[in-house]
Formats: structure tokens, C-alpha cells, sequence
């Protein structure tokens, strides 16, 4: 567990606002790592965390991908996340009075932090944070908003999986194709489905036994055990839960040739997309193949986009992890590389102009 000031320091992020909510227990973590490209934006996860300093630095490492993620995506945002760090479960009062205090630090950076949705949040939580803040994205459609983000990241990351068998096999084709969904909540859900329509042999594991069957069932998918997941023999593994999933120790017991999931930080550590690399895996940066739910929000609420603009830029998930798989080769360095590179150029030739309304 690294120490929270080792990393502040080596972060390179702008702040993180940090409070306690004495009634609930939780630990409130706003971090803004980045408003060159625009103001930070990125969901509220509700979660929690062996220690309060995890909470703390998951947000700024998630608020860092968020960062990279607009920055590749082409959206004129800049990168943060939100971090509520729950004792446990709690009762609806405590939880909506957690989320309106949220919503009143949200509030005080005065438009300069825009969330929205994430891990154990949903439209109806922006609906609670819109009483007190008008920065939050992913309102229920009854109350103004787009809606949720989870369908369109699902389709963002169907598109990401086929142009990395494209690469990795020469064909787009999925027919046949052993996949490997881990997590089938709102956004493994759909995923599985356009996979089962593409005609891909789908392989599911989820912590929570109903939805595996549910799949099971529905769609006659095969299942996995949850500690299974990194031994299973398929194409494609595509990590669709939680962070941390893939550490150094695990890469050799990989059976898959590519990794494309929706999963927010799945290395445990960026640089092992170096590692990833020399075991022959190809590896769809997460902060690229998960853009979708980015492009939902901002393009349906900040940017005004029709459902074919949004459409167009789920597609360009796709062409843009081609173009960074066709640079990772050429200049012999790892996919995350060529992708972080690709970020950074666009942030270097980027300058903030006004925010959208
Ligand atoms: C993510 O894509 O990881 C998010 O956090 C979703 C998001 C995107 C943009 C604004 C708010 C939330």
C-alpha cells in the first residue's frame, strides 16, 4: 500500500478536496487531476475501501484516466472523479443526506468539476445531487438528463473487442470467438449480448451468482467461477467489474490473446501494459475502450450531439484503438504507450477554451 503523500507527489494532478460525513462515516474524495482540456469531469463511486487513504487514491488514479480518456476521446473535458467511501451499506436516508452533501461540494467548485455516474451510483443518485448542483451528468431522462451511460459504454467497448480481433487475427470476424466477460452488471449485461448476436462463443464469471444464471439461462452462455476467470482459456478477456483485476504476478497464467474490457484501471499498475506486451497479449487501453459512457454524457449534455453523433463517436472507439495498435507496432512500444502518447499530444496542442453550458 503505497503512502498517500509518496503519491500526491508523484500524482502530477491539480487538487483533491477531502471531508468526512460524520453522520454516515464516510469519507468524501473529490479529485481533479486535470482542467487543461476543459473542466474535470468523471463519475461518484460509492464504495468501500480497507482504508480511507485507498478511497483517496483511487479517486486520484481513476480522476487520472479520466484525464487520458477525454483526452483520446476528442471531448473538450478535463479529467476528475469522486470517491465516497462507505463503512457499508447504507440505510436511504443516510445515503441521500450523503449524496446532497456530496452534491454541496460538488457545488462549491462552481462548474470546474462535473460528475456523473459511476461504480454504485446511478441516474437516480444525479437526480438527488441536481436538488443541490447543476454539475451532474446522467439525470434520469424524466428529470432533463440522458439517461444511463452503462448501454452506450457497452457498445463502445463491442466496437473496441472487434477492431482488436481485427488486429490480433486479420478478421473483424467474431464468429466463433471464445470471449470472456468478467462482471455482468449494466454494462457486461449488454456487452454479452451484442457478443451472443456477433455469433462470439461467450464465456461469463460475476461475483453475484444470480446474473450469471439469469445469462445462463436467457442466453445458454457458459459460466465461469470468479477464480477461474485468468486461467480460462479464450481470445478475448474482458474484464468488466472492478479495478486491480490484472497484477505483474498474473500475467503468465493468462490463457487469452487479447484484453478489452470496460473495467476502469484493470492493470494494477500502468506500466505492466509493457508486460502484457512481451507475454504477446494485446491490450486495449482501458481508458480508451471505456469511453463510451464519457461520450454518451458529454456528447448528449454538454456538447447537444444527436443520437447518431453519439453513434459516430462510439464508432471512433474502434478506429482510434486501430490507429493506436498500428502506432504501438511501428515504433515497437506497448499499446498503453502508444495510447498515453496519443493523450498527451492531444493535451500539449490543447487549449481550454470556454466551458460548455
Ligand atoms: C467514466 O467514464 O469512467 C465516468 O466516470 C463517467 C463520466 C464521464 C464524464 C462525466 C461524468 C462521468
Amino acid at each position: 500500500m503505497p503512502r498517500v503523500e509518496d503519491v500526491l507527489r508523484q500524482w502530477g494532478g491539480e487538487f483533491a478536496l477531502t471531508a468526512y460525513d460524520e453522520p454516515s462515516g464516510a469519507y468524501m474524495f473529490i479529485a481533479i487531476h486535470s482542467t487543461r482540456l476543459g473542466p474535470g469531469a468523471g463519475g461518484t463511486r460509492m464504495k468501500t475501501y480497507a482504508t480511507p487513504a485507498d478511497g483517496l487514491l483511487d479517486a486520484m488514479r481513476l480522476a487520472e484516466a479520466m484525464t487520458l480518456k477525454m483526452a483520446v476521446a476528442g471531448l473538450p473535458m478535463g479529467g476528475g472523479k469522486s470517491v465516497l467511501a462507505v463503512p457499508g451499506e447504507l440505510d436511504p436516508d443516510t445515503r441521500r443526506n450523503l449524496l446532497l452533501r456530496h452534491a454541496h461540494n460538488v457545488h462549491m467548485l462552481g462548474g470546474n468539476y462535473r460528475t456523473g455516474p459511476d461504480m454504485n451510483t446511478n441516474s437516480a443518485d444525479m437526480d438527488t445531487l441536481c436538488e443541490v448542483t447543476p454539475w451532474a451528468f446522467g439525470r434520469s431522462v424524466d428529470n432533463g438528463g440522458s439517461g444511463s451511460s452503462a448501454p452506450d459504454t457497452a457498445v463502445g467497448v463491442f466496437h473496441g473487442i472487434v477492431a482488436s480481433v481485427g488486429h490480433a487475427y486479420g478478421s473483424e470476424d467474431l464468429a466463433g470467438k471464445r470471449v470472456l466477460v468478467q462482471g455482468v452488471g449494466a454494462v457486461g449485461e449488454p456487452l454479452v449480448e451484442m457478443l451472443v448476436k456477433a455469433g462470439a462463443h461467450v464465456i461469463v464469471s460475476d461475483v453475484t451468482l444470480d446474473r450469471v444464471e439469469s445469462l445462463y439461462d436467457r442466453l445458454g452462455v457458459e459460466v465461469v467461477a470468479p477464480a477461474s476467470v485468468l486461467d480460462t482459456e479464450c481470445d478475448v478477456y474482458a474484464p468488466c467489474a472492478t479495478g486491480g483485476v490484472i497484477g505483474p504476478e498474473d500475467i503468465p497464467r493468462l490463457r487469452c490473446r487479447i484484453v478489452a474490457g470496460a473495467a476502469n484501471n484493470p492493470l494494477s499498475q500502468r506500466s505492466d501494459g509493457e508486460l502484457l506486451r512481451e507475454a504477446g497479449i494485446l491490450y486495449a487501453p482501458d481508458f480508451v475502450i471505456n469511453g463510451g459512457g464519457a461520450i454518451h454524457l458529454i456528447g448528449y449534455e454538454a456538447l447537444g450531439w444527436s443520437q447518431q453523433e453519439v453513434e459516430r463517436g462510439l464508432v471512433g472507439i474502434g478506429t482510434t484503438l486501430s490507429r493506436i495498435y498500428a502506432d504501438a507496432d511501428a515504433a515497437g512500444i506497448s499499446t498503453e504507450e502508444a495510447a498515453e502518447r496519443l493523450a498527451a499530444a492531444r493535451l500539449a496542442e490543447g487549449r481550454r477554451g470556454p466551458a460548455p453550458a
